[in-house]
């Protein structure tokens, strides 16, 4: 069999900029004149920038021009990076940066596949962009989640074939997108959300090094 390589998610995986894509949301929900809650937002998670914007704007039931959603998604997205301008280490979320650690140590290879054309940016802010082999974010692909587009592309990069490939995923699109690509699913967060993961962990603190072994043996 040959040598396993890593895909990690960015966002719900490395970090938690949900919490910033929420904050940025629900401003723009706020000036448009209805409330947007925590729940909802679980419905943008691993969602695109522009189909995150439609599900918004079909909570508010508001119907707007091309013209106007362009500009509310560049106002969505420059309060966002005025968070993520402020991100360091501190918010990598536990148990990655030994997890890291150990692929390296072990000359295991891992990519990103984020839908988030912010991704590169994030990775600096938080001191993980180099260690990365390949990095696949929103910017790379034409179609999202759950096509397996940014995961196979991200295999491509790595030279491995999808079934060399684990993919570390937080979002039911993402779990999903995986399993279309034939790689090893690991879903963090609800199990029940994301059934369809081959492996499930309430957190990424529980990626530890006698998981990751059984996963590589
Ligand atoms: P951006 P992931 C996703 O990141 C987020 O989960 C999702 O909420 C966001 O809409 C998407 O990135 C696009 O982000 O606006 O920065 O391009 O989970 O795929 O790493
Ligand atoms: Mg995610």
């Amino acid at each position: 069999m040959d040598k396993k390589v890593f895909i990690f998610d960015l966002d719900g995986v490395i970090v938690d900029t949900a919490k910033y894509h929420y904050l940025a949301w629900k401003n723009l929900a706020n000036e448009l004149s209805f409330d947007f809650s925590k729940d909802q937002n679980e419905q943008l998670k691993g969602v695109s920038r522009v189909r995150s914007l439609e599900i918004l704007l079909n909570i508010g039931k508001i119907n707007l021009s091309d013209e106007k959603k362009q500009l509310l998604l560049d106002k969505k997205n420059k309060e966002y990076l005025e968070y993520v301008n402020r991100m360091t280490d501190d918010e990598i979320l536990p148990g990655i940066n030994q997890l890291l650690t150990f692929l390296d140590q072990k000359n295991i290879k891992y990519a990103l596949g984020s839908a988030s054309k912010n991704a590169p940016l994030i990775l600096k802010k938080v001191g993980l962009y180099e260690r990365f082999s390949a990095i696949v974010d929103g910017n790379d692909v034409s179609k999202a989640k759950p096509d397996p587009e940014v995961f196979l592309i991200a295999a491509k990069k790595l030279k491995k074939d999808p079934v060399d490939c684990i993919v570390i995923e937080d979002a039911l699109a993402g779990i999903q997108a995986a399993n279309n690509a034939k790689m090893t699913s690991v879903g963090i967060g609800d199990k029940n959300l994301l059934h369809e993961a081959d492996y499930n962990l309430s957190d990424t603190s529980k990626l530890t090094v006698d998981f990751i072994n059984k996963l590589i043996a």
